[in-house]
């Protein structure tokens, strides 16, 4: 069953899942408001009227738990991430029509509207469940405050969902083995009077609007197993001071922060709507009448975008999402990102280091399709960068371009010729099917291909070549500033603020954000100046320059996490897990490319400035080498003089707080416990 493409005549709204307002963000939190963002432009470019938002999700235990350690309030702590967010989302071109948070008056005025609604409705009925305790401190454990054991899956699991193992939404009193998280003592359950929305009234209903549903095909799949089989009802309110109240009675619940976060999409809208006006902007005729929403997230929420949030919309009376788009996960050098070990990209740092955001935004958007899993690596970025930007997208417009402004001071007097107008058309069809597809890569391609097709264009006609007077050189030239112009176009959704540059290098008036896609095709201006470069090399000494940063950080980090589990007051989950075993084999040949050696110790000083990183000068017979390594505060410097060590000898140089690196100690577990020889082997011998 499917909808009427886009455009349509109706209100689309994009929304971004929420971020909880709870930490820094790094480039792997901005995958999906990327996402989002080239989707919301790139409806637009088709002419379909789109409101764009998003919001902060301040309430819920992960909010109430990090702002008690602390010790602030939960408000406060919300909000300083808010200002945050609300800051760096533009810093990206993220640019929400209204990005709001879940604890303004908005939010809550149309929660208590929505879950009176359910109430009114006869889909809320109170029960009596095992809620989690903690005994010494009296005190209610919901979600995040207890941790224990998966009862679906028997992995470590967190409050109410199972992140380490089967992803299952958890209700309260699943918890096998439950212990508070704040005070390490086991926890007891006691019955407690909660509220509870009947989402198996909604049954039929969701078998249904499963079958519309449209977006990626993850979300589209996943839910049918759960929406089959016995629908839970869902557990709507938590003893929690933290949240927006339960309405209608006198209780001390709040709800459940999965109720009033989805809730902000449409209060969102609303707000967007105060702004520009209803003419402008309907956010009632998008939510309550007939509009397209597309919710773009991340692949862990989907359970609660395809199953609770529709029987929500659909108890309140509310229309339902047209589709859902979720993404798959991204990885920093073939592993998660550690945001405790500060194994990360922070958004921040991408910007200081210098990096434009459009050229993230394109490697986000078009690194793979939006629900594969995505790696993220400097070297990667660099290739990309490089080959892609800087070789096929900005070569062609800067040859072509400095080419019609040397010879022509602009556009030539000439017709776009058939081959060159049938090319870009189908530049147009591939970018609006990979629209209506969900597929923003398929809409991010269409502009590299076409530029592309640019350059093979122009080399095969060699426009200088041709004699000036030759109709063909105009003809030519002209064909290619018709390119530029198209690739401006439909290149906006990614890289927004690099298509303007090119469009004002063009002598275009006006802005490409407002143009849509037939503009790709409409005449060029007359007269330009001269081009400058639109992207620019990435060298490969900064991809080891960043490699090496990142390296030092996690060092430092997992140094500090160390010193902080002597203390006594660390995570305990993190003292002594094992990590599992590689699931890949490597070849014998693989392992011998490793060059391996005996060293001894010569000299051993700390590093100034780095709390962690000492630098070693070692012996490795066949010379000497300078190795920094994050053991400052883990041995006794003097006393490893003399020391026999095995060194990593044919590690990439890296550069450390400013000291080269010129090999790697190697070192076993969090107290970095040495490795040497039993026996008399030499410096200088190879470890095989
Ligand atoms: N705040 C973040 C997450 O679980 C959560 C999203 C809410 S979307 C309505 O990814
Ligand atoms: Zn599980």
């Amino acid at each position: 069953m499917s909808h009427e493409d886009f455009p349509t005549d109706r209100p689309a709204v994009v929304t971004c899942g929420l971020p909880y307002a709870n930490g820094d963000l790094h480039i792997g939190h901005l995958r999906t408001y990327v996402g989002g963002d080239v989707y919301a432009r790139a409806l637009r470019k088709l002419g379909q009227q789109t409101a764009f938002v998003s919001g902060s999700d301040m309430h819920g235990t992960p909010v109430a738990v990090n702002a008690e350690k602390e010790g602030v309030t939960p408000e406060e702590f919300a909000l300083s991430y808010h200002e945050t967010y609300e800051e760096t989302f533009p810093k990206f071109n993220v640019a929400f029509d209204n990005y709001g948070h879940t604890h303004d008056e908005t939010n809550a005025e149309m929660t208590t509207e929505i879950v009176s609604r359910l109430i009114d409705g006869g889909h809320v009925y109170e029960k009596e469940i095992k809620v989690a305790f903690d005994p010494v401190e009296e005190q209610p454990l919901p979600d995040r405050y207890v941790e224990g054991t998966c009862p679906y899956c028997g992995a470590h699991a967190r409050g109410d969902e199972c992140d380490e193992g089967c992803g299952r939404h958890l209700e309260p009193g699943e918890i096998e083995e439950p212990t508070s998280t704040l005070t390490g003592n086991p926890a007891e359950y006691r019955d407690r009077k909660h509220k509870f929305f009947r989402v198996s009234d909604f049954q039929e209903y969701l078998q249904s609007f499963i079958s519309r549903l449209e977006g990626t095909s993850n979300a589209r799949n996943q839910p049918r197993e759960w929406i089959e089989g016995e629908l839970q009802d869902w557990c709507i309110t938590r003893d929690l001071d933290w949240g927006i109240d339960y309405p209608e009675e006198e209780t001390d619940l709040v709800l459940y922060v999965w109720v009033d976060a989805p809730i902000e999409y449409i209060s969102s809208t609303k707000q967007y709507t105060e702004r520009v006006g209803s003419e402008a902007f309907d956010w009632e005729e998008a939510w309550k009448v007939d509009g397209d929403i597309v919710h773009v997230i991340g692949r862990d929420i989907i359970q609660h975008h395809t199953v609770f949030w529709p029987a929500m919309l659909r108890g309140a009376d509310f229309d339902e999402p047209r589709a859902v788009m979720a993404s798959g996960f991204i990885t920093l050098n073939g592993k998660g990102f550690s945001t405790s070990r500060d194994r990360a990209v922070w958004a921040d740092e991408y910007l200081d280091e210098g990096f434009h955001p459009d050229l993230l935004r394109y490697y986000l958007a078009t690194n793979g399709g939006f629900q594969q899993d995505v790696d993220f690596s400097w070297e990667r970025f660099r290739e990309r960068v490089n080959n892609e930007l800087v070789g096929t997208v900005g070569n062609f417009l800067y040859r072509s371009l400095l080419f019609a402004y040397r010879e022509f001071g602009g556009t030539p007097d000439a017709d776009l010729s058939s081959e060159v107008r049938e090319r870009i058309d189908e530049a147009i069809e591939t970018f609006g099917a990979g629209v209506n597809d969900y597929s923003i890569r398929q809409a991010g391609d269409a502009a590299v291909r076409l530029a592309g097709f640019g350059n093979e264009y122009i080399q095969r006609n060699e426009p200088w070549k041709l004699d000036d007077e030759d109709p063909q050189k105009a003809q030519v030239i002209r064909d290619c500033v018709q390119i530029a112009k198209a690739v401006g176009v439909l290149f906006e959704p990614v890289a927004p603020e690099k298509a303007e540059r090119l469009w004002e290098s063009l002598g275009e008036s006006g802005s490409v954000h407002d143009v849509e896609v037939a503009a790709a095709l409409e005449p060029p201006e007359r007269e330009f100046g001269e081009p400058t470069e639109l992207f620019e090399k990435i060298p490969d000494e900064r991809v080891e320059e960043l490699n090496a940063k990142l390296r030092a950080r996690v060092e430092e980090s997992e140094a500090d996490r160390d010193g902080d589990d002597e203390s006594g007051d660390g995570d305990e989950d993190a003292a002594a897990e094992l990590e599992p075993l590689a699931d890949e084999r490597i070849s014998f040949e693989d392992f011998q490319e490793l060059d391996i050696r005996v060293g001894r110790i010569l000299g051993a000083e700390g590093i100034d400035g780095a709390d962690k990183l000492a630098r070693l000068d070692v012996d490795i017979g066949v010379e000497e080498r300078q190795v920094v390594a994050g053991i400052k505060q883990l041995h006794d410097l003097d006393a490893l003089v003399g020391e026999k060590v095995i060194i990593l000898a044919n590690l990439e140089k890296a550069e450390l707080f400013g000291v080269e690196s010129n090999g790697m100690l190697l070192a076993a577990g969090e107290e970095a416990d040495l490795l040497t020889t039993l026996g008399d082997a030499e410096p200088g011998e190879t470890v095989r």
